[in-house]
């Protein structure tokens, strides 16, 4: 059986992948695991079977025979340990991957939702000082740059990103991998279908 990932029916989004469960579908994607999807309307994400998925009610969700998780950072940090591709081979490495992990939802996703421009601005510069002209983060390419282009894509077009180029261009790098476009396309495909 493969992984199930709960899903909007119709997603708000109009399948642009700038929901939470591009995270999860892009890597999954990445180590070639098959997946089946839950298709949920909102009313049904209130509903108690889903609470007992997902006591917040949200998405997505992901179930793989008796382990159930939420929290798209979770989930991925899940697929990476448990499927080859997604983190470097060595521990120091897996660390520091596991370090840009939380970077991406704990340092970089708060400040775009922080409300205050110069914060993100700050937080921002700095990245793309440390990211300088390297493809990725800490060298190839691993579960940390997937969540980090994940949060900076819903930022493209705005001043705060495009004042970065190489931010642009990373994102531009990483949306190019050819998982991450069958991703995007299982979305857009829904969304049409909807
Ligand atoms: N920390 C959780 C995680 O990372 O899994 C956050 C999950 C989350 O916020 N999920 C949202 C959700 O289920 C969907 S992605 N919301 C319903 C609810 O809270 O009741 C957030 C989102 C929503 C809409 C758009 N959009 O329209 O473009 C983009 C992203």
């Amino acid at each position: 059986m493969s992984p199930i990932v709960s899903v909007f029916k119709n997603p708000p989004d109009g399948g642009r992948g700038l929901h939470r469960d591009i995270r999860v579908r892009w890597a999954l994607e990445e180590v070639g695991q098959s997946y089946q999807l839950r298709l949920l309307t909102f009313s049904e994400m209130r509903r108690p079977e889903y609470r007992a998925l997902h006591p917040f009610g949200q998405m997505p969700t992901y179930e793989d025979g008796d382990l159930v998780l939420f929290e798209s950072g979770a989930i991925v940090h899940h697929i990476a340990q448990e499927y080859p591709g997604l983190l470097p081979l060595d521990r120091n490495g897996r660390s520091r991957a596991a370090m840009w992990m939380f970077a991406a939802l704990n340092t970089i996703e708060p400040s775009v939702s922080s409300g205050s421009i110069g914060y993100l601005q700050q937080r921002l510069h700095e990245l793309s000082v440390l990211l300088g002209e390297k493809d990725w983060l800490d060298g190839a390419f691993s579960a940390g740059d997937l969540l980090m282009v994940t949060v900076l894509r819903g930022l493209r077009g705005a001043d705060v990103l495009e004042e970065n180029p190489n931010l642009h261009r990373y994102i531009e790098r990483a949306e190019a991998r050819p998982a991450f476009q069958r991703a995007l396309m299982a979305s857009s495909n829904l969304s049409r279908s909807a």
